[in-house]
């Protein structure tokens, strides 16, 4: 295992491809805010409480989410799903709501990345990623459609800016445990890996090996048929959009590149400022889209 030893000016402007387990991370501008996490029953893993992260009146630019998302619960807020299961094989509607401190359902909500909610589905197995912009009924219910599960257990993540009491923008990751009954066919975790194959794109991932809890820049390269990519398109006023899981605790983190956009000739190169908390395995989605039609990119990172 190589791990590369650019420095961190010379892997900004050289994109040099490094080896496995060479890189991970994320969490960049404009996403999220607090987060927290217990340790409720099920859940998998250690916990963080986080607080604060408020932001000063920049509607859609809040700070990032600083916690793991493994709680339902986070500054005054709780994530409140209709249900804890889903039907099996078969495409469902998944409902919450967002609770204030009085639990009454919360209706204001600010846009992050042009939408309102972000949704994430995840199985234990890091296997069966679905991202999904909920729509919301007057009372503040949510509404996400989600694509076929199998069975397993899984953890939905809500993602949103709201204001707390006192008015002030909170970006928060709040989750919960879905179960989809039946019997869960478990997929080991591929090994890590900067390079990876979606729709007939080539990802691969370069940077300083990235060391928990410290922000590193990482970069992602897309081509096709040898050929650097540069018909990228906005998805989320971005050229690409990249949430990340750690494996065994679902905690969660998000990121976004860098840099301009200009119409749809994003690419080859998307830049982010990566920051993992934790260290160990990090599943990737790296979601990019090309004449309309949306990709995700599955990596296995390494976070020393
Ligand atoms: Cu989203």
């Amino acid at each position: 295992m190589l791990t590369s030893t650019h420095s961190r000016t010379a892997a900004r402007r050289a994109l040099v491809a490094i080896s496995l387990t060479a890189i991970a991370g994320f969490m960049v501008t404009a996403c999220g805010g607090s987060t927290g996490s217990a340790g409720g029953p099920g859940n998998h893993g250690p916990t963080t409480a986080v607080t604060g992260s408020n932001h000063d009146g920049m509607p859609g630019m809040a700070d990032m989410p600083t916690g793991d998302g493994l709680t339902a619960d986070a500054s005054g807020f709780r994530f409140a799903g209709a249900t804890s299961s889903l039907p099996a094989g078969q495409p469902a509607s998944f409902q919450f709501r967002i609770l204030n401190a009085d639990s009454k359902p919360v209706t204001a909500f600010e846009p992050d990345q042009t939408k309102l909610m972000h949704f994430y589905l995840i199985r234990s197995d890091l296997t069966g990623f679905q991202h999904i912009h909920a729509t919301m009924s007057t009372d503040g219910t949510w509404t996400a459609p989600l694509a076929p599960a199998q069975p397993g257990t899984y953890r939905a993540y809500a993602s949103f800016i709201t204001k707390d009491a006192s008015g002030k923008a909170v970006a928060l990751v709040l989750s919960q445990l879905v179960t989809v009954p039946g019997t869960a066919i478990v997929t080991p975790l591929p090994a890590a890996s900067p390079t990876t194959q979606v729709d007939g794109y080539t990802v691969t991932l370069s940077g300083d090996r990235i060391m928990a809890g410290i922000e590193h820049p990482l970069t992602a390269t897309v081509s096709k048929d040898g050929q650097p990519v540069t018909d990228l398109q906005l998805y989320l006023d971005t050229y690409a959009h990249l949430t990340a899981f750690h494996d065994p605790d679902l905690a969660f983190a998000h990121l976004h590149p860098h840099g301009a956009v200009n119409g749809d000739h994003g690419g080859p190169v998307l830049s982010f400022e990566a920051i993992l908390p934790k260290s160990g395995n990090w599943r990737l989605f790296l979601q990019f889209q090309t004449a309309g039609v949306l990709h995700t990119a599955a990596m296995t990172l390494s976070v020393g």
